[in-house]
């Protein structure tokens, strides 16, 4: 059935059987593939009904279809004429894992950060009415998005608004793990709706089968029904903010789900419809593991077992710190914005159970809290991706900055994160909080720095970044490891004819760049030095050591506006230091698509042997 499958043209000739035998294929060839490339694959598992349903429904060549988050996407990919490409997902120049508006037409709008797609779905509803057109417009939202404070408040203004739109909200009671919230306490009484329903749908029916007393009975139990609705559901909360709600509705079920957007179709004003679904939904090992195969590697189908053996990270060896760190101050709690394990925290969780808060995909209100507790006395860690911290700018900045207060800020997946492509790249961290006053900004070369700067950290007192990758450290083993002094670099190597200043996970690449220049080199030696601090940058070191060898390059997992390459101009500029030979080796002004770290490490000439053959200095 899925060879057939080019188009939604092709789905929307199917009968029911057919859908349903489709919804099975389709989750045997995602398997497949996810398997072999890596990628999110309890979510699609999930959604492999609705997607069929919104395709049978809808025509996404003018209807639009906004994927909040993105990463449940493969389905509508195999059913938009992607589906041999699909093969290629998440590799270099191939099919992107989540929406993107230059692979198709049906991908309305590009997404990778959550709770994005009711605003977006909202601007294109107005903007459809602006311009007189009558495409219908749908936002697929997530239970753990919808705890984003940015769909909160597009449902505010939605429902407000009585535009004509719908939301769906994908209900699996899960974020990466388990739900949690206010938000996440109403969606379960909404779904006690459905058991309701469902015993007055079969109590209707036995005492419809009683003859002369069976009507007006069944009428009685239609009074004590529309009675019951109000107490079982005691606030419908959706309708009370401007939406229709339809549902709970069984995800899993193409004709239900048909019949219920067929419904919102005709419906004028903003529709809910609230699904009910699986996630990992028909891969056994996924559905009792959603939270395991959220996001996953390459993986044997039959055993579920990693195909590549899982090393030590980063983020693992800042969750050991920080229980070590945890049990010698009671200050220290923990905060994540729903990604406990993703962050390194599920052993902190454990062990320190009131002091750690996962409150929700809501990164702003994370540092809210954060400095709210700063500010009482308390020392709060709060572990989130480079690119997931974007959202916590202005939080950064007033509620932490201004006032100066100790919140540890642990920036994870800095630099390049690889296959997830640009909405994940962490390569714009160093840039914009370098330009915010007060802040502290640290990378370690290695674990046993990160250990160490965590530790700094906590006795501070004061707001403070540490970023560093995805991933473990380099295999490259750097002995010297000088005690941690605020805005102090260390020298890791002495040499005259050139200095190479890396930062965090590209010193360990300066050390080996200056190994091979001096190896093949008698002559030449070089200096190497680990900056340590972006901010504040040690002026002091860098300025004596460009002045004896006149001859710099920097090395950074970031962009080149704002890094340490800004950061290097800056003093040479200031202290009119003069004849200096300078390269910079970051990352152009540009958005990094999805490929291997290495690979991308070539394409943009971070790679040791880039940097090696485009310095082979001579004496
Ligand atoms: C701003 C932001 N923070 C964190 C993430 C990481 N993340 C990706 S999916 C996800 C969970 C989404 O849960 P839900 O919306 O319920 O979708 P499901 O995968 O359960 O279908 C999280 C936390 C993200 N993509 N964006």
């Amino acid at each position: 059935m899925i060879e057939k499958i080019n188009s939604p043209e092709d789905v929307k000739k199917l009968t029911i059987e057919e859908k349903k035998q489709l919804a099975e294929e389709i989750r045997k060839y995602i398997l497949e593939i996810v398997s072999e490339n890596g990628g999110h694959l309890a979510s699609n598992l999930g959604v492999v009904e609705l997607t069929i349903a919104l395709h049978s429904v809808f025509d996404l060549y003018k209807d639009k279809v906004v994927w909040d988050v993105g990463h449940q996407t493969y389905v509508h990919k195999i059913i938009t004429g992607r589906r041999e490409k699909l093969k290629t997902l998440r590799k270099l120049n191939g099919i992107a894992g989540f929406p993107k508006t230059n692979e198709s037409e049906t991908d309305c709008f590009n997404t990778g950060h959550s709770s994005t797609s009711v605003s977006a779905a909202l601007g294109m509803a107005r903007a459809r009415d602006l311009k007189g057109e009558n495409n219908a417009v749908i936002a697929v939202i997530g239970d753990g998005a919808l705890t984003g404070g940015m769909a909160l408040e597009a449902l505010n203004d939605a429902g407000y608004s009585k535009e004509k739109m719908t939301v769906i909200l994908n209900d699996n009671e899960m974020s990466i793990s388990k739900n949690i919230g206010g938000m996440s306490m109403l969606l379960s009484k909404l779904r006690t709706k459905r058991t309701y329903n469902k015993s007055s749908d079969a109590v209707k029916k036995v005492i419809l089968k009683i003859p002369a007393i069976g009507k007006p009975i069944v009428k009685l139990v239609q009074r004590v029904k529309r009675s019951i609705k109000q107490l079982v559901i005691p606030k419908m909360f959706f309708e009370d903010i401007g939406f229709r709600y339809l549902g709970p509705v069984d995800g899993h079920d193409i004709q239900e789900l048909e019949r219920m957007l067929k419904i919102s179709k005709e419906l004028e004003g903003p529709v809910l419809i609230h699904i009910l679904t699986k996630k990992g939904k028909g891969y056994k090992i996924a559905e009792e593991n959603p939270d395991k195969y959220h996001a996953t590697g390459p993986f044997e189908i039959e055993t579920g077992k990693s195909k590549k053996e899982k090393k030590k990270d980063y983020s693992k060896v800042f969750g050991e710190k920080l229980v070590e760190l945890a049990k010698e101050n009671e200050k220290i709690v923990a905060i994540t914005a729903s990604m406990k394990d993703g962050t390194g925290l599920t052993k902190f969780a454990e062990q320190f159970p009131k002091r750690f808060f996962d409150i929700g995909i809501a990164e702003q209100h994370a540092i809210g809290v954060a400095a709210g507790m700063a500010k009482a006395g308390i020392i709060p860690v709060v572990p989130i991706y480079s690119s997931f911290y974007q959202r916590a700018y202005d939080q950064v900045i007033h509620d932490v900055a201004i006032q100066n207060l100790p919140v540890i800020m642990c920036v994870d997946r800095a630099g390049i994160v690889g296959a997830d492509g640009e909405t994940h790249q962490g390569t714009l961290d160093m840039a914009f909080f370098r330009l915010i006053p007060n802040l502290t900004i640290m990378a370690p070369k290695n674990f046993k720095e990160l250990e160490e700067m965590l530790e700094f950290a906590v006795n501070l007192n004061k707001p403070v970044v540490i970023r560093y990758p995805r991933g473990g450290e380099d295999e490259y083993k750097v002995e010297k490891q000088e005690k941690i002094t605020l805005g102090k670099a260390e020298i890791l190597k002495q040499g005259n004819d050139l200095t190479i200043i890396g930062i965090g996970k590209t010193v360990t690449r300066a050390m080996k760049i200056a190994e091979k220049v001096e190896n093949e080199n008698n002559d030449i030696t070089v200096e190497v030095i680990n900056a340590r601090f972006l901010k504040p940058i040690d002026k002091e070191t860098i300025k004596k050591s460009i002045e004896k060898t006149k001859n710099v390059i920097t090395i950074e997992d970031g962009t080149i506006i704002n890094g340490l390459a800004t950061a290097l101009q800056e003093i040479i500029i200031e202290d009119n230091i003069s004849e200096i030979k300078i390269k910079n080796y970051a990352y152009p002004d540009k958005f990094i698509q999805h490929g291997e770290v290495g690979e991308l490490e070539k394409i943009y000439g971070l790679d040791e042997q880039t940097i090696y053959r485009r310095n082979q200095i001579k004496k």
